[in-house]
């Protein structure tokens, strides 16, 4: 079948020739299917049963667009199939914390996957004032589970380079390329600065030294094929619920830097941060039980995720005839290793955070919990934290030892006034 963007109407008729999907969701003509997309890419939809309770999916589809803008920015649906690939790999790695794939068709570009239908996207549950126990346990498991099994330091040389080649996702890199690293640090068409934010917190970030610092992490991310990556693993990418913690979408997924999910995440948490001085005032709640442990958790994930890459790879190595620095079995040299490429994975992670902090406060695609601010004097003085916590991530990266110096800036920036 030719590819088709499909209606609920189509979608009903797609689904009666798929077995598989059939026999998961039992009666056919008894079924609500729902357009649900909020996300700027593409087609979802929730399918359930009106029969029998329970029997749902959810079925993403790629569009020839980005839905965001529209049919004006046209892309190829390649992602669909590097999404797919993804799922099935981070799934096979930690199938509790990624939706299981029931079918992927790549001629229609479509994924039908597990219906988290107890869940939430965890961006609204923060903008909430909510706190999930298990989260930072949950996401350093998933962070190190995927970052180290796609890596050299799992997989044979061959093995890895057949792995880099066959994740190529080159539109949706340049998404990234041009929205993470570059318009955001310049004066650029895809930008829009809130009217209340003062131009020299804007110019801040368009200095010199801060536009060489964000071109450094963008060459990074262009040209350092470490891992498997998520590629957009920002709050919106995770789904929750009190017990349980996915991470979802990963259609920007190719071989990058390590440190760039972890230092999206680490930026998306911190935004989550500062913006509660907005979210729960408004509320009338007190910020400061939500913001410990939103600080909390930027320490536990980066701690976790430190702890349990160092302990898969040590792990590989002693079961392992050969390690990646040779067969010789001399611990102080393999620990020595561990520590450079730990501290230069972290050093990474705080680069790439710098740039989505002033992505996602000046570019295209901000988030929900700045731009979503209406008074714009209240969003502007967020805005001017984000800024100047991401100046001080992308200038001081080298220099930081501990995640705790990392949340000793964010409360210092918080402190901040327009
Ligand atoms: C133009 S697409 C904008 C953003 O949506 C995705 O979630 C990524 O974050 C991308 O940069
Ligand atoms: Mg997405």
């Amino acid at each position: 079948m030719t590819y088709q963007a499909l209606t609920p109407e189509t979608l009903a008729d797609y689904l009666r020739g798929v077995p598989a999907l059939q026999t998961l969701l039992g009666d056919l003509d008894a079924l609500d299917i729902v357009e649900v997309g909020d996300g700027n890419l593409n087609l979802v939809y929730f399918v359930s049963s009106r029969s029998q309770p329970g029997r749902s999916l959810v079925i993403k589809q790629a569009l020839p667009y980005l839905r965001l803008v529209g049919e004006g920015w046209p892309l190829t649906r390649h992602r669909a199939d590097r999404e797919a690939n993804a799922l099935l790999q981070f799934g096979a790695l930690c199938p509790q914390h990624v939706p299981a794939v029931f079918h992927a068709d790549s001629a229609q570009s479509l994924i039908a996957m597990q219906h988290l239908r107890d869940h939430i996207i965890l961006r609204k549950g923060l903008m909430e004032g909510l706190t999930y126990p298990n989260l930072a346990e949950h996401l350093s498991t998933y962070l190190a589970q995927t970052l180290f099994h796609g890596s050299d330091l799992y997989l044979s040389a061959a093995a890895k380079k057949q792995a880099v080649a066959a994740a190529t996702n080159t539109e949706l890199c340049k998404i990234t390329e041009d929205l993470i690293f570059t318009d955001p640090f310049e004066d650029n068409p895809t930008n829009a600065y809130n009217p209340a934010l003062p131009r020299a917190a804007i110019a801040r970030v368009h200095q010199p030294e801060v536009r060489l610092a964000a071109a450094q992490m963008k060459w990074a991310f262009m040209n350092r094929a470490e891992t498997l990556l998520h590629g957009d693993l920002h709050t919106g990418s995770v789904m929750v619920n009190p017990t349980d913690t996915y991470v979802i979408d990963p259609e920007f997924a190719y071989y990058g830097p390590i440190g760039f999910d972890v230092g999206l995440l680490l930026a998306n948490l911190l935004t989550a941060y500062l913006s509660q001085d907005w979210h729960r005032v408004q509320a009338g709640q007190d910020p400061a039980p939500v913001q410990a442990w939103l600080l909390g958790q930027v320490a536990a994930v980066w701690d976790g995720f430190a702890d349990k890459f160092t302990a898969l790879w040590a792990a590989h190595d002693a079961a392992s005839a050969t390690s990646f620095m040779g067969s010789a079995r001399d611990e102080a040299s393999q620990r020595l290793f561990r520590e450079a490429f730990m501290q230069q994975v972290f050093h990474d992670a705080l680069g790439f955070a710098g740039c989505e902090l002033v992505r996602r406060t000046l570019g295209l695609a901000k988030v929900a919990e700045i731009a979503g601010i209406p008074d714009e004097a209240a969003r502007a003085l967020i805005e001017v934290r984000t800024l100047r916590l991401a100046e001080a991530l992308l200038l001081g990266r080298d220099d930081f030892q501990f995640i705790s110096e990392v949340i000793d800036l964010a409360q210092e920036c918080r402190t901040l006034t327009l």
